[in-house]
């Protein structure tokens, strides 16, 4: 291990040298590794829904993670043995505070904590139960590529930090192009994933050989090593399916957790070395090139800079239009949930009725309260159903970004080939996009200060039917106000996760630029320098081969 902490170190003076600022999370997802002691991280990934936090209580024998909740989108929750049960929040800021564990859903779920209000950044959770686990960690991510929650940032970012990674897919809808993806995204960090088709029990054993070969299929046309494939159920009834995989997985898992983190670190190591000597190459060649050469390809990097400023331009102009138009697009487009929401709403209502045989005061307060809890039910779902139209400003921006971004990489490595012969890293970048989590409900008073002041002395018998069908129409205008301002708190958020992705994007390219640029102005006194650190690195990397080929025959 002594010899990563070397070869890490070499990297981080070269990205300091080179000014390599987009290797910087690999390099500290290394160190944090490399310093973790003996524990492992096993993180579980998957669309939400797809049975992560079910797999994770039943691993643990007790219900520690709501269920069925939306994740919150920044929220990540983490399971290990302790001599008691015990949760601790970790907030933004720092602090950290020890919670009751029947408290966990108030700070994981997005009903109970929209938003994240309470700033919270992960949960630590110890229960006696894991002890066969110990010191094993399990991490609970928050949902990836539903309608609700794609590619949440908070997942994404952590991947550079997975140890092994457990990928939950539903065995009733397997693999979707997302899941695949998803994987291909994982091999980058960690040599170590298994997928777990879960929910099994909803297959009967002629369906599961099925899925079972469809999954294999869908391997076999990708290159690269398939990942295990396991079913899993939390049903009494399949229990010999978790009993297989912890005996085949996650117990040997734990015996040879010294072996996996190494090896675990080894892959990340060894992706970061062909990256950096890559780079290095480049400034190596730059620096022994012809002046002439060094100009031309200055003047080109200049000139994407130039480019990128003026799609930037364009693409914020663009975005904002597509903002701009799209409350009008999502009113149209909810006309008919609208129309459906209110004839079911004052239908309810009329059923309500009868058991209210109060006082009016409190005939105005029942209605206020059960309005409110029946609309806030109502317009989640309508949130949760009307996700991708609600993120569709954001998804746009997403694709041409990603198609921009892929072509001005293209762009760099022929710039780069032409003026020095050389390659540059296959950068596959990861636009982090943060779905917004659905907005407040707010139920305005029942009717105007002076008709509240005057009802308490009529009898209600005489004036019941007249106020029944003034509520009735002021249901159905709550449910109009309601939705608009659903549909304006969804612009609102999605707009600034829209300014947030071109930001991302923009840094991105101006990470890339200046790598280049800075590799650029080597002088030809520093070669001996980049010669030295591309023998290491290269040896460092037949050194690994010869590791792992070692290690796997
Ligand atoms: N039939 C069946 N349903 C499951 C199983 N595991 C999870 N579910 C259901 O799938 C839904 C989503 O589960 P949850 O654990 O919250 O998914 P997460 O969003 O990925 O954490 C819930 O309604 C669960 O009850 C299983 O093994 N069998
Ligand atoms: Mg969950």
């Amino acid at each position: 291990m002594m010899q990563d902490d070397a070869v890490l170190d070499r990297i981080g003076a070269l990205a300091d040298d080179l000014k390599l600022a987009n290797l910087r999370p690999q390099i500290s997802a290394c160190r944090s590794l490399l310093h973790n002691g003996d524990s492992l991280d096993v993180a579980v990934f998957g669309r939400f829904k797809s049975g992560k936090s079910s797999l994770l209580n039943h691993i643990a024998g007790r219900d520690v993670l709501p269920i069925g909740v939306v994740p919150l989108t920044a929220v990540i929750t983490r399971l290990r043995y302790g001599k008691m049960v015990r949760a601790e929040v970790r907030f933004l800021d720092g602090r950290a505070r020890e919670i009751p564990i029947g408290e966990v859903d108030l700070y994981v779920s997005e009903r109970e904590n929209p938003d994240n209000k309470r700033r919270v950044a992960a949960v630590d959770i110890e229960l006696p139960s894991l002890e066969r686990f110990d010191p094993l960690r399990f991490v609970d991510t928050p949902g990836l590529g539903s309608a609700f929650a794609h590619n949440t940032a908070a997942a994404l970012q952590w991947l550079p930090n997975v140890g092994a990674a457990l990928v939950a897919v539903s065995a009733d809808a397997p693999l979707s192009e997302r899941d695949l993806a998803l994987l291909a995204d994982l091999r980058r960090h960690t040599p170590s994933i298994i997928l777990l088709l879960t929910k099994a029990d909803l297959l009967n054993s002629a369906q599961r050989v099925e899925v079972r070969s469809f999954v294999n299929e869908q391997f076999h046309r990708q290159d690269g090593h398939p990942p295990a494939v396991y079913f899993y159920s939390v049903m009494p009834a399949l229990t010999e399916l978790s009993v297989k995989f912890e005996q085949e997985i996650l117990l040997p898992m734990r015996r040879d957790r010294g072996e996996t983190s190494k090896h675990i670190l080894r892959h990340k190591v060894n992706s970061l070395v062909s990256q950096a000597l890559d780079y290095a190459r480049v400034a190596l060649a730059a620096a022994t090139q012809v002046e002439s050469a060094r100009v031309e390809l200055r003047n080109r990097l200049a000139a994407e800079r130039q480019q990128f400023e003026l799609l930037r331009a364009e693409l914020g102009g663009l975005a904002r239009q597509w903002i701009a138009n799209s409350l009008d697009g999502y009113l149209v487009a909810l006309g008919s949930t609208e129309q459906e929401l209110e004839a079911r709403t004052a239908a309810k209502l009329r059923a309500q009725f009868p058991n209210w045989r109060v006082r009016l005061p409190e005939f105005l307060r029942l209605w206020r309260e059960w309005l409110q809890e029946y609309l806030l039910r109502e317009l989640a779902d309508v949130s949760r159903k009307e996700t991708v139209l609600f993120c569709a400003p954001l998804q746009m921006t997403q694709d041409h970004l990603v198609r921009a971004l892929q072509a001005f990489h293209d762009r760099l490595v022929g710039h780069v080939q032409a003026a020095l012969g050389l390659g540059l890293p296959p950068y596959k970048v990861t636009l982090a996009m943060r779905t917004p989590g659905a907005p407040p409900i707010e139920i305005g008073f029942a009717f105007d200060a002076t008709f509240e002041i005057v009802a308490p002395v009529l009898p209600l018998a005489l004036i019941r039917p007249l106020i029944e069908r003034s509520l009735c129409r002021k249901t159905r205008y709550e449910v109009e106000k309601n939705i608009s301002r659903l549909a304006s708190a969804w612009r609102d958020s999605v707009a600034a996760e829209v300014e947030a992705l071109i930001q991302q994007a923009e840094e991105y390219v101006g990470n890339e630029l200046t790598t280049l640029e800075h590799s650029l102005i080597q002088a030809p006194s520093s070669a001996p320098r980049l010669i030295d650190a591309i023998t290491y690195l290269d040896s460092c990397r037949v050194s690994f081969d010869n590791d792992s080929n070692g290690t796997d025959s």
